[in-house]
């Protein structure tokens, strides 16, 4: 019985592709204040500091590249589902690199740094690197209403009915490189337990929700999750 598979990762899984985690001790929100970059309220403020910002982020992200650990989870998702079960991969990452390393089942709960939407018109498009308060909506005309495509704090996550019901049914659920801060989703390894599935952590450090899992993979990314996914494909 293969059973329902729910994955959750986080910054630390996109580190090794260079791009900052936001609170190591060199992440972005130990450079930046996240209240005065990541909220509505920035934005409505300050609206071209806030697309410095992502504007900068966004061509970071042009040159990274995903590595073992996004391959061995889209090699999981084929797997898994070639042997009739069920798999979502959940992001907090605004980043494009799951994709990249060919996963489908994907939800982005927070949004991709590389779409912007319109509040005009409401369209969700491909961003330029360089999105300004003058820049144009590319569907209705209107400049000034383009924001980025990204879930700031305040703000309600993407598709929650979607990732609840899977949490609420699912087998294993496994929570990568994420510091367990940010809710809803640190709250989620708690609904999956209390589904009585099989909660597996993999990162380089404890978390505060370390507690709540069953099991515990120390290590990189890189290495620990493909090491994770090869054992977790042998032993169903
Ligand atoms: C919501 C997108 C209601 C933008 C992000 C007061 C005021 C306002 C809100 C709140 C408040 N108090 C509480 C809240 C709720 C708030 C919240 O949780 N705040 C925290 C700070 C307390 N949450 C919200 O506002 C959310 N909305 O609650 O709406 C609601 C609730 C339920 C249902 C419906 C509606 C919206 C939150 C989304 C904010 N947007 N990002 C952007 O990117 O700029 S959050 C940001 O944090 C990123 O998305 C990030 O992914 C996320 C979580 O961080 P992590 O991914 O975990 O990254 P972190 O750096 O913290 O940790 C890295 C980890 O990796 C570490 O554990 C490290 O050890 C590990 N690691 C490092 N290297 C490696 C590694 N592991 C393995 N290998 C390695 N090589």
């Amino acid at each position: 019985m293969t059973g329902s598979l729910v994955i959750l990762t986080g910054a630390g899984i996109s580190a090794e592709s260079g791009l900052g985690t936001f609170r190591d001790p060199d992440g972005l929100w130990a450079k930046f204040d996240w209240q005065a970059l990541a909220t509505p309220e920035a934005f409505a403020a300050q609206p071209g500091r806030v697309h410095e910002f992502y504007n900068a982020r966004r061509g970071n992200l042009a040159a990274a590249r995903p590595h073992a650990a996004h391959e061995a989870l889209a090699r999981l998702e084929r797997d898994w589902l070639a042997r009739g079960g069920d798999f979502l991969l959940v992001t907090q990452n605004v980043d494009d690199l799951h994709e990249q390393a060919g996963s489908q089942r994907l939800i982005h709960m927070h949004g991709e740094l590389k779409k912007m939407r319109c509040l005009g018109c409401h369209s969700v498009m491909e961003a330029p690197l360089g999105l300004g308060t003058d820049t144009a909506c590319p569907r209705c005309s209107q400049p000034g209403f383009l924001r980025p495509n990204v879930v700031w704090f305040g703000e309600i996550p993407l598709e929650m009915d979607v990732i609840f019901q899977a949490l609420e049914t699912c087998t294993h659920f496994a929570a990568i490189g994420t510091s367990g801060t940010v809710y809803p989703a640190a709250g989620f390894s708690q609904v999956a337990g209390q589904a009585g599935a099989r909660l597996t952590e993999i990162n380089l450090a404890e978390t505060e929700t370390s507690p709540q899992f069953h099991e515990r993979v120390s290590g990189p990314a890189s290495e620990a999750v493909p090491r994770w996914v090869e054992r977790i494909l042998a032993q169903t």
